[in-house]
């Protein structure tokens, strides 16, 4: 079921992308160990067309695809420009669905190409990454490309497989975030979106212009405290933001789980969220406190006077949440706006230098989240706003501008994806599937109509309740699977597209539901998924009464705990890890 909005390709350009696509294969599979010297050093920028391409991966940190103009949201949260050349260029994916809605987990599916209960990173609690195994990056390092990273990376080990690291330690700061760079640590100055878009850059100038490379750009924008570049600040004129239907949604014909979260804007959002908090003593406003006097007075300049019209509206109930809602829109977008900016800058370069033609350009999240929608922000369900993240890709000459994909694709094949486009082969133990032949236009009839689904971490932060499901075009079926408190719900996205109402025990829905619990039998059986989950999983010591060893925090979201790697968002870790 791919759509292609421009009246489909012609059958022209697609056997001529698939005639250029296949002689880059083949040349690229049996002349990996030549290839980099073929190149042609005489156009150092210009990657001859029988190079195998670059590869740059732009992700960001929860960023809903309703905050990026390209996805058409009716509220019209924000405009992205420079995002959208994107799709505008290439193809925009519309139902990219993650494997497991948080980030560490997102990003261990990412460059293993396999689901959690595989890769060994099943929550951002007690998980870390084991380095030693297959990753795409190695697999692209090994075949004589130029691996980067440079960013956020979360996954609490040292990163493998990159020729050069430039990360964030743990979730990273906003504001003169320290960095660790190849296993340095650095402070740098500035707003983190725009100096990892400098680093970017500065690799891109300085990088070996005789080997292809594959380039990571990893945001932390716009993760929660959605603390906005300054120059932002105002960037919206006081806006008063469309609220999502379901804003003040009270959970009513749903289970335990959704009544029980603690990700809602009307009791979680805290003041260090809406930027009601005060300046720590000695430190600057925000979550780390790092704004130095004269940003810290640009921030006051702006948040000061509407901070006070708001205390003294002493806004109760349902109005409050409102202005909460508001608030959370201002940062939220202002800081999706750095990341436009600071993208097209990255664009601009490939342009200016030659080397948009034959670089692969990737945009998308660590998962999908909510603005709002179910009266949420974070992620972690199976329901649309987390599930789906946004995915757009341009690749001149093989992915035809302005087209649109609505198939079922995940992060679980990006890896996939990348290794066939640069000619490697696939580990057979990989999960996901390459995306080539969606990017040429051409849907193979065996594509994927279900997505398995697995989410554990549990029960903090935000105490989303572990599931598993199955997802199609049309229905979702959800398995809570917290022991002794197990339960499922159904949804019916064509007549409930908000997922408002589970009609898993209805009548009219008994053959369907019969025919998605098997279908997860068989998901789960061909995915490997173990028959118990080990409560490990799940990351938490409280769930089996603190048998399970976790490294993190109990009780519910918001509190937050360090682990031995030295944990917390802030400066004094020593490795690359902390526990959220
Ligand atoms: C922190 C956030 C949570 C968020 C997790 C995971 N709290 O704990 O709201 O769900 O990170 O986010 S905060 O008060 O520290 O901001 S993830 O993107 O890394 O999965
Ligand atoms: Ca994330």
């Amino acid at each position: 079921m791919t759509t292609q909005t421009a009246a489909a390709t012609t059958a022209a350009a697609t056997a001529t992308a698939r005639a250029t696509l296949t002689a880059l294969t083949a040349l690229a599979a049996t002349t990996a160990a030549l290839v980099a010297s073929s190149d042609n050093p005489k156009s150092p920028n210009q990657n001859p067309k029988s190079a195998r391409p670059n590869i740059v991966f732009i992700f960001s940190d929860d960023h809903a695809y309703a905050a990026i103009s390209a996805y058409g949201d009716a509220r019209h949260l924000v405009d992205t420009p420079q995002l959208d050349r994107i799709a505008k260029e290439g193809m925009r994916f519309d139902r990219c669905l993650v494997t497991n809605s948080i980030c560490g987990p997102s990003r261990a599916t990412v460059i293993t190409g396999k689901y959690s209960h595989l890769n060994g990173f099943m929550n951002n609690t007690n998980s870390r990454f084991d380095g030693s195994q297959t990753t795409f990056p190695k697999l692209l390092q090994a075949a004589g490309y130029q691996t980067a990273i440079i960013g956020k990376w979360h996954l609490q080990t040292d990163p493998t497989g990159y020729d050069t690291w430039k990360i964030l330690p743990g979730q990273g700061q906003y504001y003169n975030p320290t960095m660790i760079f190849n296993g340095k640590k650095v402070s740098m100055p500035g707003y983190v979106t725009d100096i990892i878009a400098d680093l970017t850059l500065d690799w891109l100038k300085k990088r070996d212009t005789t080997r292809p490379f594959l380039l990571m750009m990893h945001n932390k924008a716009p993760h929660r405290h959605w603390e906005p570049p300054l120059r932002y600040l105002d960037a919206d004129h006081d806006r008063v933001y469309p609220e999502p239907p379901t804003l003040m949604d009270d959970y009513t014909g749903r289970g335990p789980a959704e009544h029980e979260n603690d990700m809602n804007i009307r009791h979680t959002m805290t003041d260090e969220d809406t930027k009601l908090a005060k300046s720590k003593p000695g430190k600057g406003a925000g979550k780390d406190g790092r704004l130095t006097p004269a940003q810290q007075a640009e921030w006051d300049k702006y948040y000061d006077p509407r901070n006070a019209a708001f205390r003294a509206a002493n806004l109760k109930g349902d109005d409050l949440v409102r202005w909460k809602y508001q608030r959370y829109m201002h940062d939220y977008t202002a800081t999706v706006r750095g990341i436009d900016e600071n993208v097209g800058r990255v664009l601009d370069y490939l342009d200016k230098n030659g080397l948009s033609d034959n670089t692969i350009v990737i945009y998308s999240s660590d998962q999908g989240f909510y603005t709002g929608e179910h009266n949420w922000f974070d992620k972690r369900w199976i329901f649309e706003e987390s599930l789906r993240t946004p995915f757009m890709a341009r690749w001149p000459g093989v992915i035809k501008p302005g087209t649109v994909n609505t198939d079922i694709v995940s992060n679980l094949d990006f890896a996939e994806t990348f290794l066939e486009a640069a000619g490697v082969p696939v580990p057979a133990e990989m999960q996901g599937r390459s995306l080539l032949p969606l990017f040429r236009g051409a849907t193979p009839p065996d594509w994927r109509k279900s997505f398995y689904y697995e989410y554990y971490e549990y029960p903090s932060p935000h105490h989303v309740m572990p599931h598993e499901g199955v997802v199609t075009d049309r229905y979702k079926l959800v398995h809570f699977i917290v022991p002794g408190r197990e339960y499922y719900e159904l949804f019916d996205l064509q007549t409930d597209p908000h997922e408002l109402t589970s009609v898993y025990g209805k009548f009219d829905y008994k053959t369907v539901q019969k025919d998605l619990e098997a279908e997860l039998t068989r998901l789960k059986a061909a995915y490997k998924v173990p028959a118990t989950i080990p409560p490990r999983f799940f990351g938490n010591k409280s769930i089996d009464g603190g048998k399970t060893g976790g490294g993190g925090k109990t009780g519910k979201g918001g509190k937050k705990g360090k682990n031995k790697s030295g944990g917390g968002d802030g400066d004094d870790t020593g490795g690359s890890g902390e526990t959220d």
